[in-house]
Formats: C-alpha cells, sequence, structure tokens
C-alpha cells in the first residue's frame, strides 16, 4: 500500500551535519521526498509531537531537548513507508539497533537517536498534519 509518514532528524542529527547521509538513504531506497523543512520546534510543538509520553519520567527532557535546536522534519511518500522508515531507523536504543539501520550507525543514547519516524498510521496522519498541515490528506 502506497503510504505517507513523518520523519524528523533530531537536533544532535542537523548540528553533525548528518541531514544529507539521512534524506539519502529514503531517496535511495525509492521513497519520494513531499515536504521538508529546517525548523525549530517551540515547546508546545514539542509537546504535541511527545503527546503520548507525556507523564513519562523523560518527557520534559526530551521535550527540552527536541526544542532545544533546529531539527528536519520530513514526509516521505511510497511502498511500506510507515513500517520500512520505522525498520530504516532502527531500535529506539542505538545500542539495539540492527547494525545498517541509522540509529545503530549514528545514534548515541536513547534520547540522542537521530530520527523519529511515525510508529503507525493514526500517528503518521497525525504527524504530518501537526507538521505539515494539508499534506496529512492522502487525496491532497
Ligand atoms: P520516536 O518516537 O522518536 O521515533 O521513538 P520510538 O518510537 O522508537 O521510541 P518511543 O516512542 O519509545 O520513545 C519516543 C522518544 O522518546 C525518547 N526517549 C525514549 C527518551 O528520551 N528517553 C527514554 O528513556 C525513552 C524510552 C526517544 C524516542
Amino acid at each position: 500500500m502506497i503510504e505517507r509518514t513523518f520523519l524528523m532528524i533530531k537536533p544532535e542529527g542537523v548540528e553533525r551535519g548528518l541531514i544529507g547521509e539521512i534524506i539519502g538513504r529514503f531517496e535511495r531506497k525509492g521513497f519520494k521526498i513531499l515536504a521538508l523543512n529546517l525548523t525549530r520546534l517551540s515547546r508546545e510543538q514539542a509537546e504535541r509531537q511527545y503527546e503520548e509520553h507525556r507523564g513519562k519520567d523523560f518527557f520534559n527532557d526530551l521535550v527540552s531537548y527536541i526544542s532545544s535546536a533546529p531539527v528536519v522534519t520530513f514526509v516521505i511518500e511510497g511502498e511500506n513507508a510507515i513500517a520500512t522508515a520505522r525498520e530504516m531507523a532502527g531500535a529506539t536504543d542505538p545500542r539495539q539497533a540492527r547494525p545498517g539501520t541509522i540509529r545503530a550507525d549514528y545514534g548515541i543514547d536513547v534520547q540522542r537517536n537521530v530520527i523519529h519516524a511515525s510508529d503507525s498510521e493514526d500517528s503518521a496522519r497525525r504527524e504530518i498534519a501537526l507538521h505539515f498541515g494539508d499534506l496529512a490528506n492522502e487525496d491532497e
């Protein structure tokens, strides 16, 4: 099924000059880049992005980190995009991520794990709408 998903290169990925490397992987895999933005998230946007984690012990740290410096947000489209992007990202903890995944190759720790990828159709729709508005609707 052709899907759209939301991806974000986290602050340390941008700072370390990994934008081209990471976006290139999705391009070479055959995904179409539908939207792309270098932006600094407000605290409110970061809280909404990570809404499902509100109340967890790492929530405040995570929100401060994500809104501390620019991120690259982007939307890709292609066959099975949601699950494939999650596989390409790798496990949340880079130490447990499979070799060859983005987090295994570049992640530092569970917070500085380089990339975010939506984890379901619902999350993808919600997160695309949050960052790119109308693009969440596949008919657009
Ligand atoms: P994202 O949502 O960034 O693609 O990550 P995952 O889907 O792989 O992981 P998650 O939802 O469990 O965690 C969301 C986000 O929180 C950060 N995090 C996580 C953190 O800073 N400290 C922690 O202890 C955990 C578990 C990393 C990803």
